[in-house]
């Protein structure tokens, strides 16, 4: 028995050292000291022992379990170490290769105009309110003075999705349904998408954005519209831009008008960028017309207001100089992140 455990021992330990891998290891473990290794079925044999030799063979098989063990576990670590070793040494980082840069995304220059136009407003007390880009043809043609058959809903530069339903032409639609909801007085702009059925040049898209803005209170007139656009104009272009008014018409305003900003370029000389002008147009405005102020419930014997409408675009391609509208849309970061 004492020698048959010897040769056990030795085995087992000859078979651990040349295990070159874990699962090699574990191979041995099991043939040894598993519940059908070669250790287990000599304590199953002890049966055959002499009762008074039991204590003593005992003995002798938990010492060869235990030196079994122990060479197991240190072959373990050895083989756990190498192991890793060859992993790092695979795995080698150069640490002087440039880094990656996280690519960072930039405000469009749409948003940028955008947020600045709301800072202008809101900070004169203006409501920024928004709406559906989707719209019932009684609030972007009817509520506006612009019944059935008026040249302006020609199908040519509207996209109608049915009889009733179009894709909004501008965001007027927005301030007649503030309007509907009767609480005065309105201090508000409508920022929004619109959409019309153009070709796409370098000063047209089919969807482009407006902002239009609105005051409704009692005693408004010509002089407050003036003097609020003005102020505008200054914030947006420069403390020394002129304002001037062109005699216009909008079915929805009257009297209605167009105003021009001096070029910020030149100051109003006259240069390339305003095509020898001095002035660029910038936005349509009037005083809001009594049939819309009525057909919203208000009464225009009580209440006046004035409104505008301005493209966003434009707003964008003049302040940041760009050239062509269709750079906007490209979304080429290279492009974007110049402003
Ligand atoms: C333009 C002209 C304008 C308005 C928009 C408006 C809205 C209501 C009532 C009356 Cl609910 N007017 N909006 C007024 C005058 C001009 O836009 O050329 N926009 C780019």
């Amino acid at each position: 028995m004492k020698e048959k455990l010897q040769k056990i021992r030795e085995e087992a330990i000859l078979q651990i050292e040349s295990s070159k891998e874990l699962t090699k290891l574990n191979d041995v473990r099991v043939a040894f000291l598993g519940k059908k290794g070669e250790l287990t079925a000599v304590l199953k044999g002890m049966k055959d022992v002499l009762p008074e030799d039991r204590p003593m063979v005992g003995q002798l098989v938990n010492d060869t379990r235990e030196a079994i063990e122990k060479k197991l576990e240190e072959t373990k670590k050895k083989l756990e170490e190498a192991e890793l070793e060859l992993k790092l040494k695979k795995e080698v980082i150069d640490v002087t290769l440039p880094a990656k840069k996280n690519k960072v995304g930039h405000r469009h220059p749409n948003t940028i105009a955008l947020e600045e136009v709301e800072r202008i407003f809101t900070g004169m007390g203006y409501e920024v309110v928004e709406g559906p880009d989707v719209e019932y043809d009684y609030y972007n043609f009817e509520a506006l003075n612009i019944p059935a058959n008026h040249p302006t809903r020609d199908e040519q530069d509207t996209f109608y999705v049915n009889d009733k339903i179009v894709l909004r032409t501008q965001t007027s639609p927005v301030q007649v349904r503030v309007m509907e909801k009767g609480k005065l007085p309105i201090r508000m702009i409508a920022p929004g998408r619109a959409f019309r059925s153009d070709e796409v040049d370098a000063t047209h898209s089919p969807s482009f954005h407006q902002i239009e803005g609105m005051v409704i209170d009692k005693n408004i007139t010509f002089a407050d519209l003036k003097g609020t656009l003005q102020e505008f104009a200054a914030r947006l272009f420069g403390p020394d831009t002129k304002v001037k008014f062109r005699p216009h018409h909008f079915p929805f305003t009257e009297p209605s008008a167009e105003m021009d900003v001096t070029c910020f370029k030149c100051g109003g000389k006259g240069c390339r960028f305003c095509k020898g002008e001095g002035w660029i147009e910038i936005l349509g405005c009037g005083m809001v017309h009594p049939k819309v102020l009525r057909m919203s419930g208000i009464d225009p014997n009580e209440y006046s207001g004035f409104a505008f409408g301005v493209g966003l675009e434009r707003i964008a391609l003049l302040k940041y100089e760009i050239d062509d509208m269709r750079l906007l849309y490209e979304n080429d970061i290279r492009f974007l992140k110049q402003f």
